[in-house]
C-alpha cells in the first residue's frame, strides 16, 4: 500500500516542503503507522507568513457580516460531515467513536457559530469631551498563531480559529504532531466555505515549528493549548516581540462531594471527570474529596460502576467507552504514576494496570484506575497524570476541604456536589479555579468563558470576552474647536 503523505496547507492548497522531512502518525488503538506528514521547514514557514499577510489584508477588509456568512457556511459543512470527521479524530487520538460522534465536531462547530454570530455585533464607543469628542474602534490584531494539543485536535482548531477569524485576523495553526489531520480537514472546509486563501493556514511539526510561531515578529498573538511547562516556553518565546498570549494549560482539579450530595450523581461526575476520553481532559476532576459520612457508600457505587460499565476496546466500536491513550510513551507515563501511587502508600480500589482488549490487542490502553487512602502530599494527588487515574480523598469539614483543594499552583477546574444551595455557592466562590461546576461536571458551552487561575492559564476561550481578546482598541480624538496652544 503506497504510504499517504500529508503536506502543509498554505494559501488554500497543499504545498510541498523542500527539506523532504516527514514524521509518521500512529493509530493509538492499533500501534500501526497510518500516514506521514511533511514538516513545515523554512521554505514552508516563509510561505505561511506571506500567505497569512495576504489573507489578513483581504479578510480584514471584509465586513463582519461577510466574514460571518463564510464562517456559518463552514459550520454547516462541519455538521454535515460530523461522522466522517469524528472517524478522523478517533484514528488520530484513540478516543471512542461514541464520544467523537457527539462531542468533538459539534463543540467545535458550536464555537465557530457563536463567534460568527458575535462578529457583526462588535462596536466601538463615542463620547463628547466638551466641544470635542472621541470614539473607539475594535481593530483586528493581524496574523495570529494557534498551537494545539492532541486530546481534542479539531475542536481546539475550531476554538482558536472561531474568535480569531470572526474578529478579522488571519491564523496560522499548528496541531500537535500526534494528531495532524483534524486541522487539515478544517482548513479544507474553510476554503470550500468561500474563505479567502491565507486566512487559515496549517503548518505541521513539533516543538521547533511551535517555537518558530511563538517567536516570529510578524505574528501578533499566540493562543496555546498544552502542558504548563510548554506554556511557559511559549510565553518566553512570545516575549521576543511582546505578543499577546492566551494559555490554556493543565490542571489537577478538585471535586468536593458533601454528605448531602446525590451520591449517584456525584459518582457520575467523578467517572466522567476521570475516565471520559480515557482521562485525557485538562479540566478533569482528578482529586475527588468525599465527606467521611458518605465515603463508604460513594466508594461502593464507584467501584461497581467502574468495573461493570466501562468497556475498553476498538474505539471504532460504538459500544466502547474507554479508548487508547495517545501514545506508548504516554501509556508508560501513566503506568509509572500508578506505580508511584502504590509505592507512596495509596490503595488501589480498582484498575492499576495496562489493558489488552481483544478487539484492540496492540493499543495503548490503561484500565480505569481508582486510588483510595490517598493523602494530599502524594505525587498522584499533586501532579497532572492525564490518564484514567482518580485519587479519592476523605474530608470532615468545609474549611478544611477548601484549604486542601486550594493547596495547588494550578487552578483550572473545580466541582462541588451538595443540595445545600448556599453551601455550594459559598464553597465554589472560595476555590481558586476558573471553570467551576455545581452538581455537574465538564460541560463547556460556547457561551461560557473557560480558562485557568494561577499556572493553569492566561486569558479565556469562548464567551463574549474572547472576541475582544482578538482585537485591539483604537481611540480617535476629534478636535471640533481651535487648539488651545501656549506656543
Ligand atoms: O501538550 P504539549 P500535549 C493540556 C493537558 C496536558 C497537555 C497534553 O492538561 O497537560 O495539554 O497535551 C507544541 N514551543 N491541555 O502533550 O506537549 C507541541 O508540538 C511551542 C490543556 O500536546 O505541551 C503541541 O502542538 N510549541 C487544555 C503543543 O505544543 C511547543 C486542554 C502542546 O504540546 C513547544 C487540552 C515549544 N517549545 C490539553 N513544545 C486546556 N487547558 O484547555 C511543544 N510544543
Amino acid at each position: 500500500m503506497t504510504a499517504v503523505v500529508y503536506q502543509n496547507f498554505i494559501h488554500g492548497a497543499f504545498v510541498a516542503n523542500q527539506s523532504k522531512e516527514t514524521f509518521p502518525v500512529v493509530n493509538p488503538a492499533t500501534d500501526e503507522v497510518m500516514y506521514h506528514v511533511e514538516v513545515a521547514d523554512e521554505y514552508i514557514q516563509k510561505q505561511a507568513i506571506g500567505s497569512a499577510q495576504q489573507g489578513f489584508s483581504k479578510w480584514s477588509a471584509m465586513t463582519p457580516v461577510e466574514r460571518s456568512r463564510i464562517l456559518n457556511k463552514a459550520v454547516y459543512l462541519l455538521r454535515e460531515r460530523n461522522d466522517e470527521l469524528a472517524k478522523v479524530e478517533v484514528l488520530d487520538t484513540g478516543k471512542p467513536i461514541q464520544e467523537a460522534d457527539c462531542v468533538d465536531i459539534q463543540t467545535g462547530a458550536d464555537v465557530i457559530e457563536y463567534f460568527a454570530g458575535l462578529a457583526p455585533t462588535q462596536m466601538g464607543a463615542q463620547q463628547p469631551v466638551g466641544e470635542d469628542f472621541f470614539y473607539t474602534r475594535q481593530e483586528p490584531l493581524g496574523i495570529c498563531a494557534g498551537i494545539g494539543a492532541w486530546n481534542y485536535p479539531l475542536q481546539i482548531a475550531c476554538w482558536k480559529s472561531g474568535p480569531a477569524l470572526a474578529a478579522g485576523n488571519s491564523l496560522i495553526f499548528k496541531p500537535s504532531e500526534e494528531t495532524p489531520l483534524g486541522a487539515i480537514k478544517l482548513a479544507e472546509i474553510f476554503i470550500e466555505a468561500g474563505m479567502p486563501a491565507g486566512v487559515f493556514n496549517v503548518v505541521q511539526g513539533a516543538a521547533k515549528v511551535g517555537e518558530w510561531l511563538s517567536t516570529h515578529p510578524d505574528i501578533e498573538k499566540v493562543s496555546f493549548t498544552g502542558e504548563v511547562g510548554t506554556g511557559k516556553k511559549v510565553m518566553q518565546s512570545a516575549a521576543s516581540n511582546l505578543k499577546d498570549v492566551t494559555m490554556e494549560l493543565g490542571g489537577k482539579s478538585p471535586l468536593i462531594v458533601f454528605d448531602d450530595a446525590d451520591i449517584s450523581e456525584a459518582v457520575s461526575a467523578a467517572m466522567l471527570g476521570n475516565f471520559y476520553t480515557q482521562g485525557e481532559i485538562c479540566t478533569n476532576c482528578t482529586r475527588v474529596y468525599v465527606h467521611k459520612n458518605i465515603y463508604q457508600e460513594f466508594l461502593t457505587e464507584l467501584k461497581t460502576r467502574t468495573e461493570q460499565n466501562i468497556v475498553a476496546g476498538d474505539p471504532l466500536d460504538p459500544n466502547v467507552n474507554l479508548g487508547a491513550l495517545i501514545s506508548k510513551k504516554h501509556q508508560q507515563l501513566v503506568l509509572d504514576y500508578i506505580e508511584q501511587g502504590k509505592q507512596e502508600g495509596a490503595t488501589l480500589l480498582t484498575g492499576g494496570h495496562a489493558l489488552k482488549p481483544e478487539s484492540a490487542p496492540n493499543g495503548y490502553f490503561v484500565a480505569p484506575t481508582v486510588f483510595i487512602d490517598c493523602s494530599d502530599e502524594m505525587t498522584i494527588v499533586k501532579e497532572e497524570i492525564f490518564g484514567p487515574v482518580m485519587s479519592v480523598l476523605v474530608f470532615e469539614d468545609e474549611d478544611e476541604v477548601i484549604a486542601r483543594a486550594n493547596d495547588t499552583e494550578l487552578g483550572l477546574g473545580a466541582g462541588v456536589f451538595s443540595l445545600n444551595i448556599q453551601r455550594a455557592h459559598r464553597v465554589i466562590h472560595q476555590l481558586k479555579a476558573g471553570i467551576c461546576w455545581i452538581n455537574s461536571y465538564g460541560n463547556s458551552p460556547a457561551e461560557m468563558p473557560v480558562g485557568g487561575y494561577q499556572q493553569s492559564g492566561i486569558g479565556r476561550e469562548n464567551g463574549v470576552e474572547t472576541l475582544n481578546n482578538y482585537t485591539q482598541t483604537k481611540s480617535v480624538y476629534v478636535g471640533m474647536s481651535k487648539i488651545d496652544s501656549p506656543f
